[in-house]
């Protein structure tokens, strides 16, 4: 399989993360891509020209983080999934940490236009429904010692606001958050592939 990955971007972070945890990484080759590059083979395995995008050995492509990691973890026996009714509310905390993560990459790519084309507006609409969205992640946080695919985007999560915007106190907004953050930064896939 050959998985496309950039080592800042958090999304990718989280496909790599899985496929150490799912003990695929002997059978996953990672392939550097910077996205703006159009690397002729990340564009035919993604359309959007987005990181991760995993291309199985049946020459399926899987695009959008989530999706590669729920395809791996079902692979490897699903343990980073919880069963039954647990799923639903493991999937929704995934869905609103993935929305952190959106709001990130959006204040990233805003930050990186000249500065007379920023948009205070936006700039402030992202930061504010960030801060927001952590304060309702708090609320839902699963306890420290959870490793699913939920607790591993909210980790991810957290570092990378830490990583891009040190001023925020996303840590101050969710303790809980914060906590798990610090125990899950241990595991050798996080720090493996901590952004760079
Ligand atoms: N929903 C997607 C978002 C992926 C995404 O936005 N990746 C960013 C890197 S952090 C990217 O490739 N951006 C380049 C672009 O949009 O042109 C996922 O969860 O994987």
């Amino acid at each position: 399989m050959k998985l496309f990955f950039n080592t800042a971007s958090p999304y990718a972070r989280k496909a790599r993360i899985v496929v150490r945890e799912t003990g695929f990484l002997t059978k996953v080759e990672e392939v550097l891509a910077i996205p703006v590059e159009n690397l002729p083979a990340l564009v035919d395995a993604n359309p959007l020209a987005q990181i991760p995008a995993l291309v199985d050995d049946d020459g399926v492509r899987w695009t959008d983080s989530s999706l590669i990691s729920a395809r791996l973890d079902a692979l490897s026996g699903g343990r980073l999934s919880p069963q039954g009714q647990a799923l639903w509310a493991m999937r929704r905390t995934e869905v609103a940490a993935s929305g952190l993560l959106e709001m990130l990459v959006k204040m990233v790519l805003e930050y990186r236009r000249p500065e007379q084309y920023q948009s205070p507006f936006w700039l402030k609409r992202w930061e504010d429904n960030l801060m927001r969205g952590f304060a309702v992640v708090e609320r839902d946080c699963p306890p420290v010692e959870t490793f699913d695919l939920a607790a591993i985007t909210l980790a991810i999560a957290g570092t990378y606001t830490t990583f891009r915007y040190p001023h925020l106190d996303w840590q101050g907004v969710a303790p809980n958050v914060a906590a798990l953050t610090a125990e899950l930064e241990k595991r050798q896939s996080f720090i493996d592939t901590y952004p760079k």
